[in-house]
């Protein structure tokens, strides 16, 4: 059966690798497909949106480096409470971080620096560019956490306008990926990639999604919940201005995840 057919709580029984299978039972329980991105600056600002969206959302998104922190204290302040928040309203988060260096250095930036991602982010992504070996160092700093849980996924097409992802470049990323299913969850895409085999299970998020199509002007170009999930075969939709500018988030937020509840429901009834 195709993957775009299965339910979310089926593939969190199947998934190879653990934190896919955590995912897809919260997207389950929580009826949710919904990542927050929470673009904002202040932490105080971001945790208490956080708290009060956390119900609504499976996955939370980060961009650690565009927050605003006054000593290397506060950043453990913020990064401790995300976790807690995570622990109380069942979600997992993402950071953002776009790695796209030799296995190397990403190993560097992932364990370390003043952020120390890796500690404290279930999920983070990377660009196939430099080709396995950025897979093979990320995978080897996750395992020096053997008590947690942690993913990757892979950027096979962005959501802007001229990306030089999708089509081969995506297929190339697949591939690139396929040796490394215990770690790499899926895929960053506009929609379902090619899909999986046997034993294999991707899961896709889309970001670039409002309830209305159009852009922002500086190259991003949105579609709705139903054109990602329903048409397309997307797992996750990634949500930031649609909901974080609204004139009430919680509302907004609630609305996104009955969209794309209803759009994963639609697709697998057809
Ligand atoms: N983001 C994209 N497009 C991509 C990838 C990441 O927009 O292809 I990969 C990030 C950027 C921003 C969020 O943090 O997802 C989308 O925010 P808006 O919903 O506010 O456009």
């Amino acid at each position: 059966m195709s993957q775009t057919k299965k339910s979310y709580s089926e593939r969190s029984k199947t998934h190879p690798a653990a934190i896919g299978r955590r995912l897809l039972a919260i997207m389950a329980a929580k009826q949710s497909n919904l990542c927050i991105s929470v673009d904002l600056t202040s932490p105080s600002q971001i945790l208490a949106l956080i708290d009060e969206l956390g119900p609504k959302v499976c996955l939370v998104k980060t961009h650690i480096d565009i927050i605003t922190f006054t000593t290397p204290d506060s950043i453990t302040a913020f990064t401790t409470s995300l976790q807690s928040l995570a622990t109380h309203h069942n979600f997992l988060i993402f950071e953002d971080r776009k790695f796209a260096d030799i296995g190397s250095t990403v190993q560097h930036q992932y364990r370390g620096g003043i952020y120390r991602i890796a500690s404290w982010a279930h999920i983070t992504n990377a660009h196939a560019i430099p080709g396995e070996g950025i897979i093979q160092g990320l995978r080897a700093v996750a395992h020096e956490h053997p008590d947690v849980d942690r993913g990757l996924l892979m950027l096979g097409e962005m959501s802007s306008k001229g990306s030089l992802g999708g089509g081969e470049y995506l297929a190339k990323t697949v591939a690139m990926a396929r040796g490394y299913a215990d770690f790499v969850v899926g895929f960053i895409a506009q929609g379902a990639v090619e899909r999986a085999g046997e034993g294999e299970d991707f899961v896709v998020m889309t970001p670039g999604v409002k309830l209305e199509r159009g852009g922002d002007g500086l190259g991003q170009q949105y579609n709705t919940p139903d054109d990602v999930v329903g048409e397309r075969g997307s797992d996750v939709i990634i949500v930031g201005r649609g909901i974080i500018k609204a004139q009430d988030p919680v509302e907004e937020a609630e609305k996104y995840r009955r969209a794309g509840w209803e759009a994963y429901e639609r697709r697998l009834a057809n």
